[in-house]
């Protein structure tokens, strides 16, 4: 009997290949070019699992054109790439990656606020392009991070963890969240509840921490920005779009907002060009999860979901919400 075949989208670990070619014929794309949807396509056309990114659309249109799909496993805790809807309908089974990131990207958040906050990265440039001729009391005075109030929007397990990490800088934690988590986890978590308009006027700094969707889509826009204090801070290791990026440029511009620390953006790999001049923003390449051992949790549990999902339809990480 011949095997599933799948595909790849992405390059990999090699232990990810390795395990995924114990039950399957495999192409993969170590190359890592990335796939224009026709492309997509064409190596889907064959194929019963997918293992993909962000940086793939599966939507109806795609799934019109892969009968044999029954999979797609997504490298990310995030699934904005996948039409959920269009994969339920043509039973198409579609995992994420829950957990294995939490604490990465928790890290990473506090390393924005600090960088951000502290001007870490302005700092390093201006040093490194040959500017500093000595000490000055007045030299990058930036904003004390620690007894801040920060402010989380969006408190599943990643808003958590920063929240767990933020009381070692003896931070006042506000959240709000579109479900009021339970006395023992906000008693846990040494958070209090908000309305989103107590978060947006109390914040110095403010971190997103929701996935996107329609629901999300410019949470963060010029209204709520005006809400802020002009000393605040905004990050955002959470999504594009959940910010609307021109907004944020104009506040930050106007000085009606301090600072932002973003690892995401609308329309990511393109940038806001405003972003790029502006000194009051730290900007990294959505490597929020980006440690070694992560990625290749990451990897490797999409890669478990997709050998669950072929072999017995029941991944552990399943999306479908009436499978
Ligand atoms: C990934 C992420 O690196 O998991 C997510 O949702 O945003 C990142 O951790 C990225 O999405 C890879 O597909």
């Amino acid at each position: 009997m011949s095997r599933p075949r799948v595909l790849v989208t992405r390059e990999v670990f090699q232990e990810t290949l390795d395990y995924l070619a114990r039950y399957f014929d495999v192409t993969p794309n170590q190359a890592d070019t990335p796939m224009s949807p026709v492309a997509l396509a064409q190596a889907l056309a064959d194929k019963e699992g997918a293992l993909t990114t962000l940086s793939e659309r599966v939507d109806a249109a795609l799934l019109a054109q892969c009968p044999k799909l029954k999979a797609v496993c997504n490298i990310a805790v995030g699934f904005n790439n996948i039409d959920l809807k269009a994969c339920t309908e043509r039973g198409v089974l579609a995992t994420n990656t829950p957990g294995v990131l939490d604490a990465s990207t928790a890290d990473f958040t506090l390393a924005l606020i600090l960088a951000t906050a502290r001007r870490v990265t302005e700092s390093e440039a201006w040093l490194r392009a040959g500017q500093w001729s000595g000490w000055k009391l007045k030299q990058f005075l930036g904003t004390d991070v620690h007894h801040a109030t920060l402010g989380i929007l969006g408190m599943g397990r990643i808003g958590q963890a920063v929240a767990r990490r933020a009381r070692g800088f003896d931070m006042t934690v506000l959240y709000h969240n579109t479900r009021r988590l339970s006395a023992e986890v906000e008693k846990s978590c040494h958070a209090a509840y908000v309305s989103m308009d107590e978060l947006l006027a109390r914040a110095d700094i403010l971190t997103l921490h929701m996935p996107y969707s329609p629901a999300t889509h410019h949470i963060i826009g010029a209204k709520e920005l005006a809400r802020m204090k002009s000393t605040a801070i905004l990050i955002n290791a959470a999504r594009g779009g959940v910010v609307d990026d021109a907004a944020l440029v104009e506040a930050l511009k106007r000085g009606t907002l301090a600072a932002a620390g973003l690892d995401v953006f609308e329309n990511e790999p393109t940038l806001n060009p405003e972003f790029l001049k502006l000194k009051n923003v730290v900007l990294t390449p959505h490597i929020a999860s980006s440690t070694e051992a992560t990625r290749r949790k990451m990897a490797l549990t999409a890669a478990e979901n997709l050998v669950a999902a072929l072999t017995t339809g029941k991944p552990p990480n399943l999306l479908n919400p009436t499978f």
